[in-house]
């Protein structure tokens, strides 16, 4: 209804970040989600859960022709997972500020880039996966890789009630 809508004032961009099975059991859940946290992401869904087939066959069905895929969907569905919708600043801090703070805040390429290369051994120091993964089938967390596919994975994992709006008081220590 309001400004958001227009070209200029797109809307909140949000991504679908999930630390896999692999995550939960290396007892990394504290230290992925905390690498978010301090890059200056808010969460706004947060849950550990255990997925089942379907859903990690939708979630990765552009992937569905490829050989492991089967094996890609045993691993994500061998334990619980932990989900997460992580986003930038909330709408309500996007109206105040202006559209001008809130531009090129690109919260899913740079959750991509938190996250490092798929294949862990070329991924950077520093990167998630770089720092705490040594093989493609074994990465421990998945980001979104483009603000549509955040939706889309968004709307897949989970309900709107599970969703909580709020606003964080770093906000305004983190944009100008
Ligand atoms: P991404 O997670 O970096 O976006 P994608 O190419 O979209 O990478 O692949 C999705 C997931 O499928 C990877 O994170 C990884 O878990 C798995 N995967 C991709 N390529 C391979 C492979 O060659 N062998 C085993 N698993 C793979
Ligand atoms: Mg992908």
């Amino acid at each position: 209804a309001s400004s958001l809508g227009s070209p200029a004032c797109p809307e909140v961009e949000q991504s679908y970040i999930m630390i896999k099975p692999d995550g939960v059991q290396r007892g990394l859940v504290g230290e992925i989600i905390s690498r978010f946290e301090k890059k200056g992401f808010s969460l706004k869904g947060l849950k550990l859960f255990r997925c089942p087939k379907d859903l990690a066959q939708e979630h990765y069905k552009d992937l569905k022709d490829k050989p492991f895929f089967p094996t890609l969907i045993d691993y994500i569905t061998s334990g619980p997972v932990v989900c997460m919708v992580c986003i930038l600043f909330t709408a309500t801090y996007f109206v105040i500020l202006s559209c001008k703070a809130w531009e090129g805040a690109g919260v899913v390429a740079s959750a991509r880039k938190l996250i490092g290369a798929t294949n862990p051994l070329q991924a950077e120091p520093g990167t998630i996966r770089g720092d705490l993964a040594v093989q493609t089938g074994r990465n421990v967390v998945h980001g979104s890789d483009s603000p549509d596919n955040g939706k889309r994975e968004i709307a897949l994992w989970f309900k709107e009630g599970e969703l909580c709006q709020w606003e964080s008081v770093q906000t305004p220590w983190l944009v100008e």
